[in-house]
């Protein structure tokens, strides 16, 4: 059995590496259509060995497809994806316009893979943010090992989860600021060359961010509720690859050596943490990969029953397109996916 697939906003970061996941992951494809804007019509993307001409997503036939993958951003996914699930496809959206919607799914399949059946309420799914989702991988053997009750988490967020603008820009500013060139910032507020910033989305009232409130809703709504998260989001000069310090505080014991052994058993995950020099994984090591890696366990001396780690992953696979095709992966083992075509 082979499925008709969709990919929305193929020419982007995200969708790109959605068409590429589909074909790596052999994933059962009869055929699959790029869809993008209007402005993007004629534009060609890889499948494979193959080119796609990309087709306009004002004039598709969602009925064609099986599956829809969303990677077009929130406006775009509000009003296609209801279109789109309305003509019987299953939409697997990556936006945030759907997250928090009690008949939409969360979905990382490492942590929550029975929560998919809810898809049919709407015939959504929804994909969590991409610091969010390698978070949860690796929090979720500790969950169920040692209970978690508290998490405290500080990101180095790579500048492609900002889009192929802010690559651009972090890679003219570098260039310029070497020819004496004064940096314009533009994708971002400050300059981001040979800099942090320590803001990724909206302010909120509170004085978090939005990506800062992502991650804390995102986790209780995919892992458990009655976590307390708290965050801050850093946008750093990497452009592919997100890195996390997350202090974790639990309700039992779990030593340093136990998690290690724990988390090296887990699905998703590769735990690369040899306390000598080079024993660890940075952003550049993981791009492209689908693992998600932990590093730097130790434990926390200052409060009972505390472990700190490094979390690096690809943002734009385990933290958006891969995550996307793994739950296509999941309705199809599931038996969710009845082929229409
Ligand atoms: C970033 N995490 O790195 C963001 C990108 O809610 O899907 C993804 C935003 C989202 O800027």
């Amino acid at each position: 059995m082979a499925y008709n697939v969709a990919v929305v906003g193929a020419t982007g970061n995200v969708g790109q590496e959605m068409l590429s996941i589909l074909e790596e992951r052999m994933f059962p494809v009869k055929d699959v259509y790029a869809i993008a804007s209007r402005s993007s019509l004629g534009r060609e993307v890889s499948y494979g060995d193959r080119t796609l001409k990309c087709l306009d997503l004002e004039q598709f036939d969602f009925s064609r497809v099986d599956i829809a993958l969303f990677a077009a951003g929130g406006s775009v996914s509000a009003e296609w994806a209801p279109k789109a699930a309305r003509a019987g496809a299953i939409v697997i959206d990556n936006s945030s316009h759907f997250r928090m919607d009690p008949d939409v799914p969360l979905i990382v399949p490492e942590v929550n893979p029975d929560a998919v059946a809810g898809y049919a309420k709407k015939n959504i799914i929804a994909n969590p943010n991409c610091s969010t989702a390698q978070l949860v991988v690796a929090l979720k053997p500790l969950h169920d090992r040692a209970k978690i009750k508290r998490v405290v988490i500080s990101t180095y967020q790579s500048v492609s989860g900002a889009g192929k603008e802010a690559m651009d820009e972090l890679w003219t500013q570098t260039k310029g600021i070497y020819v004496g060139d004064s940096p314009t910032p533009s994708a971002f507020t400050k300059q981001i060359a040979f800099n942090v910033i320590p803001h990724i989305d909206v302010f909120m009232d509170d004085g978090y961010t939005k990506e800062e409130w992502k991650l804390v809703a995102e986790t209780k709504k995919i892992l458990d509720p009655k976590i307390k998260l708290t965050a801050t989001a850093v946008r750093v000069p990497v452009f592919v690859g997100h890195s996390e310090a997350v202090t974790i505080e639990f309700e039992r014991p779990i030593s340093d050596h136990e998690a290690r052994d724990l988390l090296r058993e887990s699905p998703g995950l590769m735990v690369v943490d040899k306390r000598e020099d080079e024993g660890y994984i940075t952003p550049v090591e993981c791009v492209g990969d689908f693992a998600t890696y932990v590093s730097r366990i130790r434990t926390d001396p200052t409060v009972d029953n505390g472990l700190v780690l490094w979390i690096v992953s690809d943002n734009l696979r385990k933290g958006a397109a891969l995550n996307a095709v793994q739950i296509a992966e999941l309705l199809l083992n599931k038996g969710h996916l009845k082929t229409r075509s």
